[in-house]
């Protein structure tokens, strides 16, 4: 049987690294579009052990004849979209760059199927950051859109373009509205990998105490590795449709602190209020964490909690990570680095 033909856009990213080595273990060709610089930065790849069986393809995909050759040369049986500027924080300050990445991009990549009558399914990566400061307590897929960044907004079009894509013209284009996934392979921008890597660099290294914004923030969070599963089970559906991807529990920074900080053996006491409280370990006394008002965001987004009950019971999704196992498997994986010399930062 022929091997099946996957593109990935943002395949050097946290998901594209996951992703690659699953569908490489189901047999499928992949190949990876990136964006053109001197330095290609494949470490997460590398780290999964999957950096040489991936066809790589510089390429900008705000361009649409690039975009379109690429695609035609390629003729991929599905394209994951997951290519973006996904930093929330960065997007206040520059919002036309982030909605020329996460927007036009998709409509490059859609009208190219649509002109070229190709029948390739489409991913998208859509995000819980749609929902905004939403009072609906677990989000699902009927649940009300409030986006509260142009991360958010950008997000939301391509969302809408997919719809309307599937609908008018009867593609296998699908949206997976994922709630935050995390891993050792994590941006070092994003709170998570923030926390885990500054605690040990604090305890191994005498770093300075790791500096953060608002602590009272509460994410649903989950393993990469767990929703890049979901992406693929969206995909190989009777159906295309969109799916809720959460865990359906939401904890908040200061709950992640002292999580991770029980790994690492240390108890953490908290004190002070807003931007003056700081976190000490009990023992030592050491300052682990300090609040620093640069890093509270312009409009907060503050409580995600997603309802995962669509795709656990049409596609049978299930996970391998609760909030515990994330936290451990994050810890573990830093500290082994940390040990080990290699020090690797994503
Ligand atoms: P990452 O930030 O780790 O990866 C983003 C990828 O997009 C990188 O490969 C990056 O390449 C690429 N990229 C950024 N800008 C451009 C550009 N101008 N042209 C081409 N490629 C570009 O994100 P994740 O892997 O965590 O997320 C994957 C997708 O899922 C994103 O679209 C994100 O918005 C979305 N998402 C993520 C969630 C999460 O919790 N992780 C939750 C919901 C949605 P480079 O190395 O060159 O910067
Ligand atoms: P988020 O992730 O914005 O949810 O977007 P991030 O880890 O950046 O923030 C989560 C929450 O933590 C609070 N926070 C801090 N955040 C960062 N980055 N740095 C800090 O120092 C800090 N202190 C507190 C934030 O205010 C926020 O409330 C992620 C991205 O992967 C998006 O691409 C994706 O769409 C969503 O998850 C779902």
């Amino acid at each position: 049987m022929k091997n099946k033909v996957a593109l990935i856009t943002g395949i050097n990213g946290q998901d594209g690294a996951y992703l690659s080595k699953l569908l490489i273990r189901k047999n499928y060709v992949v190949h990876g579009m990136l964006r053109r610089t001197a330095n290609f930065k494949l470490s997460r790849l590398d780290f999964l052990g999957v950096r040489n069986k991936i066809n790589y393809h510089p390429s900008e995909l705000n361009e649409f004849q690039n975009v379109q050759n690429l695609i035609k040369k390629i003729k991929p049986s599905v394209i994951y979209n997951l290519a973006a500027q996904s930093f929330v924080q960065y997007s206040f300050d520059n919002p036309f760059y982030t909605n020329d990445v996460n927007y036009h991009s998709v409509i490059n990549m859609l009208e190219t199927l649509r002109r070229n009558k190709m029948e390739t399914k489409f991913y998208q990566a859509s995000t819980s950051e749609m929902f905004g400061n939403t009072k609906v307590d677990k989000q699902d897929e009927n649940t009300n859109f409030f986006p509260a960044s142009p991360y958010a907004i950008s997000k939301l079009s391509s969302h809408y373009l997919i719809d309307h894509y599937r609908k008018a013209y009867n593609g296998f284009y699908c949206s997976g509205i994922l709630f935050n996934h995390e891993s050792f392979l994590r941006g070092i921008e994003f709170v998570t990998k923030k926390i885990v890597n500054g605690l040990v660099r604090v305890l191994y290294e005498n770093a300075p105490p790791v500096e953060l914004g608002n602590l009272d923030a509460k994410r649903d969070w989950g393993h990469a590795s767990d929703f890049v599963n979901a992406m693929n089970l969206i995909m190989d559906a009777n159906n295309p449709d969109d799916f809720v991807v959460a865990t359906g529990k939401t904890y908040s920074v200061r709950e992640f602190i002292k999580r991770a900080c029980n790994v690492l053996d240390v108890q953490p006491i908290f004190s002070g209020k807003g931007v003056k409280e700081i976190c000490f370990d009990k023992k030592s006394k050491k300052k682990l964490v300090v609040v620093k008002k640069k890093y509270f965001r312009e409009n907060e987004l503050h409580r995600l909690k997603g309802n995962p009950k669509k795709i656990e019971r049409k596609l049978k999704w299930k996970r391998n990570y609760d909030f515990n196992r994330l936290i451990e498997d994050m810890v573990i994986n830093e500290v082994d680095s940390y040990r080990s010399g290699k020090k690797l930062v994503f």
